[in-house]
C-alpha cells in the first residue's frame, strides 16, 4: 500500500471511531444492530466492498437494511458478483474490520489482507460498488458512511441506486456482471414479460381458474409495497391491491411476513372480510412444494418419450433444499413425490450454495426465504431444445414445457429469494393448475409446531451439527432433548443459537398442538438448566 493510500485510510477512518463496548458479527445476513451504533461498521464495510470489487474485478452490491427487524435497527450486507451473498471466506475479515479498535489497527488489517489476497491497490484498477437502502430514516446517513468507506480506496466508485428492495439490488448486481440490462425498469420488464409468458401458456382446460380473485398484498409499510405499485402498472393478468404500502403505518409494526408467520395472526388492515373464517397460512414449505410440483411436471412433459425424441432426453438433476425448520409433513410430501430433499443450516447463504449443486435447485426456508436456481449448462441445453422444437413440433406440449421452464428461469430471481418475483410465480402456477389457495394449501397438512426463544448467558456455547439437528456442546443436552422428544409420537425437536438475536431458539413438532407446546416448553427448560439465564 503506498503512502497516499495509507494516509487517506487513516484520515477517513479516524472520522468513524467504533462505538465503545459494541461487538458486532457479520452473522447470518450481514451486520444488524440499533442504527445509532452502526456508522463505523458501515464505513468499514464500504472499504471491504471496494476491496472485494478490486479482487473480483466485478461490480459489488452494498445494501443498507435490517430487513424485518424493527424500524430503529439497521444493517448492512454485501452482494457478491453472482448477486448472491458475500463469500463466506471473507466473513472473518468483515468481523475483524468491524472490530478494529482504532485507525492504526484498521490500516494494519487492510494491509495484511490486501497482501494475503493479492488485491491490486494503488488505483491502477477500478472498482464499482452499487449501493441501495431501504426506507429506514437512518438509511441516508448510513449510506453516506458507506460512500466514505468506498471512497477511501483508490479507484473505487460508489453508485447510489437509491431506495430499493434487497433482492432488486442483488438482481442488478448479477445482471451488471452478466453484461445484461440492469436498471429498475429492466427488472420490472423481465418480471412482467416472463409472468405474461407463463399466463399465455396456460392450458385451455385450466381457464376455469382465470380467477376474478384479487391478490391483496401486505407491503409491511416498507419498500416492497411501493415497488409493487410500480410493477403493477406494467403487469397484465393479475388484479393486485396493496395495503400497508408505507404511506401511513410504521415499518414492520404489526405487519410483514415474519410477524404473520411467527405470531400466526393477520397483519394490520386485514380482517375477517378478507380472510373469512379460515386463515390459510401458506409458508415457504408450501411455496417450495408448489414450485417443485410444477417444475417436475414440465420436466416430465419435456422428456416424454416418443420415437422422435428418445435420444434427445436429458434428465437434469433436480434437488430440493430445506432446513430443520421445514415442517416434517412437507418433507414427507416432497419425498413421497419422488424428489431428492437435502438439508442445510439456517440462512439463505447455506441453502443457496447447496441448491447451486443441481441443474435445477429449489430452496426455501419455512419463513419464506427462497428461490430456484438453474445451471448455465441446463439453460443452454433448454434453449437449444426450445429452438429445435419450434421447428419440429411447434405448439406441442413439449415445446410449451420448454418455454415455461425458460420463463420460470427469467421470472424467478436467481440472485436471491425475492417476494415480488416469487408471488408472481405462485400466481402463474396456481392459474396454470386451476387451483385456489385452499386447494394448494391442502397439498399436505402441517404437523403442529411451536417455536420459543430462550435468553441465556452465552448462546455461542451451543454448537450444532447435522444441519443444526444435533447439539454437540454442551455435553449431555442432546441426550436430554432426545429423552423428552421420545415421549411424543412423531415428536421432533432441535435447538440452535439465533444468528440475528441474542437468544437460543427452540423448535418442536408433534402430532397435536398440545404435545408440540409441551415438548417445546420442556426443552426450553433444559436449555435454561444447561446454559442458565432465565427464560
Ligand atoms: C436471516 C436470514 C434467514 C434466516 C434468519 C434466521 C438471510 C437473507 N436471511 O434473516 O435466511 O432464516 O436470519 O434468523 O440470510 P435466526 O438465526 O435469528 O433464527
Amino acid at each position: 500500500m503506498n503512502d497516499k493510500q495509507r494516509s487517506i485510510l487513516l484520515q477517513s477512518s479516524s472520522r468513524f471511531p467504533p462505538p465503545p463496548g459494541v461487538k458486532l458479527s457479520y452473522g447470518t445476513a450481514g451486520f444488524r444492530a440499533d442504527a445509532s451504533v452502526l456508522q463505523s461498521t458501515v464505513f468499514r464495510l464500504g472499504i471491504l466492498a471496494a476491496l472485494r470489487s478490486l479482487k473480483t474485478q466485478s461490480v459489488i452490491g452494498l445494501m443498507i437494511t435490517a430487513s424485518h427487524n424493527k424500524i430503529s435497527d439497521n444493517g448492512v450486507k454485501i452482494a457478491d458478483p453472482s448477486g448472491g451473498m458475500l463469500s463466506q471466506d471473507w466473513e472473518p475479515f468483515a468481523d475483524a474490520l468491524a472490530d478494529a479498535p482504532d485507525s492504526q489497527h484498521l490500516l494494519q488489517l487492510v494491509d495484511d489482507f490486501v497482501k494475503k489476497e493479492n488485491i491490486p491497490l494503488e488505483g491502477a484498477q477500478s472498482a464499482e460498488i452499487s449501493l441501495g437502502r431501504d426506507t429506514r430514516p437512518s438509511g441516508e446517513s448510513l449510506l453516506e458512511s458507506a460512500k466514505q468507506g468506498i471512497n477511501s480506496i483508490a479507484g473505487a466508485v460508489a453508485v447510489d441506486m437509491g431506495i430499493l428492495t434487497t433482492p432488486q439490488l442483488h438482481w442488478m448486481v448479477r445482471a451488471r456482471n452478466k453484461s445484461m440490462k440492469a436498471t429498475e425498469l429492466d427488472y420490472f420488464e423481465q418480471l412482467s414479460n416472463s409472468f405474461r409468458c407463463l399466463i399465455d401458456l396456460i392450458p385451455q382446460g385450466s381457464a376455469v381458474n382465470k380467477m376474478n380473485d384479487k391478490l391483496i398484498v401486505d407491503g409491511a409499510n416498507g419498500m416492497g409495497g411501493e415497488k409493487l405499485e410500480l410493477l403493477k402498472k406494467i403487469l397484465n393478468g393479475l388484479d393486485i391491491e396493496i395495503r400497508n404500502s408505507g404511506k401511513q403505518g410504521v415499518l414492520n409494526e404489526g405487519v410483514g411476513a415474519d410477524y404473520v408467520q411467527k405470531e400466526k395472526v393477520v397483519p394490520c388492515k386485514f380482517g375477517p372480510a378478507d380472510v373469512g373464517i379460515r386463515i390459510d397460512l401458506v409458508d415457504g414449505d408450501k411455496i417450495l412444494s408448489l414450485f417443485a410440483l410444477f417444475i417436475e411436471e414440465q420436466l416430465n412433459t419435456l422428456n416424454k418419450r416418443d420415437g422422435d425424441t428418445e435420444n434427445k432426453c436429458y434428465r437434469p438433476t433436480l434437488g430440493v433444499v430445506q432446513t430443520a425448520y421445514a415442517n416434517g409433513a412437507s418433507t414427507d410430501y416432497l419425498k413421497h413425490s419422488g424428489l431428492e430433499v437435502v438439508f442445510t443450516k439456517t440462512g439463505v447463504k447455506y441453502l443457496h450454495q447447496k441448491a447451486a449443486e443441481y441443474d435445477i435447485g429449489i430452496y426455501f426456508e419455512a419463513n419464506g426465504h427462497g428461490t430456484i436456481l438453474f445451471s448455465e449448462g441446463f439453460l443452454h441445453w433448454l434453449d437449444g431444445r426450445r429452438s429445435e422444437l419450434a421447428l419440429t413440433s411447434k405448439g406441442s406440449g413439449q415445446q410449451k414445457a420448454a418455454l415455461r421452464l425458460l420463463a420460470v428461469s427469467k421470472l424467478i430471481n436467481q440472485a436471491v429469494g425475492d417476494a415480488l418475483s416469487g408471488l408472481l410465480l405462485v400466481e402463474a402456477i396456481l392459474q396454470h393448475m386451476g387451483w385456489s389457495i385452499h386447494r394448494w394449501n391442502d397439498l399436505y397438512h402441517d404437523l403442529p409446531s411451536r417455536q420459543l426463544k430462550v435468553k441465556v448467558v452465552d448462546r455461542t456455547a451451543i454448537v450444532t451439527e447435522n444441519a443444526e439437528t444435533v447439539v454437540v456442546s454442551p455435553l449431555g443436552i442432546q441426550e436430554a432433548i432426545n429423552a423428552e422428544t421420545a415421549k411424543y409420537p412423531r415428536g421432533r425437536c432441535f435447538i440452535r443459537p439465533s444468528g440475528t438475536e441474542d437468544v437460543v431458539r427452540v423448535y418442536a413438532e408433534a402430532t397435536t398442538e398440545e404435545a408440540a407446546v409441551n415438548l417445546a416448553n420442556a426443552v426450553a427448560q433444559l436449555v435454561d438448566q444447561f446454559l442458565g439465564g432465565g427464560t
